[in-house]
């Protein structure tokens, strides 16, 4: 079977984020060619955007999928739906979960509805530091290092969960 390994971002910062986190993880079981899915630790991280929110709960997971990238969309937007997203009016509010497609095998992708690598993702130490810790190895599309991405980023506003 042709499948492919990805690696998505998990946030959540309303109605329990941990626990939102946690079925996440098991509804993505199903998504995974061999219903494995390995996860970050779990971190909490100051809000990026308007500070009157929740701190969030951030994790990276990867796994093997067979599905293609926009059938993997579908897939994550229904559990974000099935999980109590609700769209809001404005952009950086707060969420039930948010799962985001960082990377899809060593593929570019720059569809409207989907750009991988996840645009930003390089700025943001609550996706840059767990996907570190679960590929300390990483070399982007780009050639960058994951290691190198690390070095450039504020350490600050982010702890690791136990
Ligand atoms: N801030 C943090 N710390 N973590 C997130 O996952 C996150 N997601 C968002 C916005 C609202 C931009 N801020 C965030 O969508």
């Amino acid at each position: 079977m042709i499948d492919t390994l990805v690696y998505l971002g998990l946030g959540s910062n309303l109605s329990s984020p941990r626990q939102q986190l946690e079925s996440a993880l098991s509804a993505l079981k199903p998504l995974s060619t061999d219903q494995q899915i390995d996860c970050s630790s779990f971190y909490l991280s100051r809000p990026l955007g308007p500070q009157d929110q929740n701190d969030f709960v951030n994790a990276v997971a990867a796994f093997r999928t067979p599905l293609a990238p926009l059938d993997l969309l579908d897939q994550l937007q229904t559990i974000e739906l099935q999980q109590g997203r609700v769209r809001k009016a404005h952009r950086w509010g707060p969420r039930t979960l948010d799962l985001d497609i960082l990377l899809f095998g060593d593929k570019a992708i720059d569809l409207p509805r989907l750009k991988v690598p996840h645009y930003h993702m390089m700025q943001r130490n609550f996706v840059i530091l767990p996907l570190f810790e679960l590929a300390p190895n990483l070399v982007f599309p780009d050639g960058q290092s994951i290691a190198q991405v690390v070095a450039t980023l504020p350490q600050d506003g982010i702890e690791k969960l136990n």
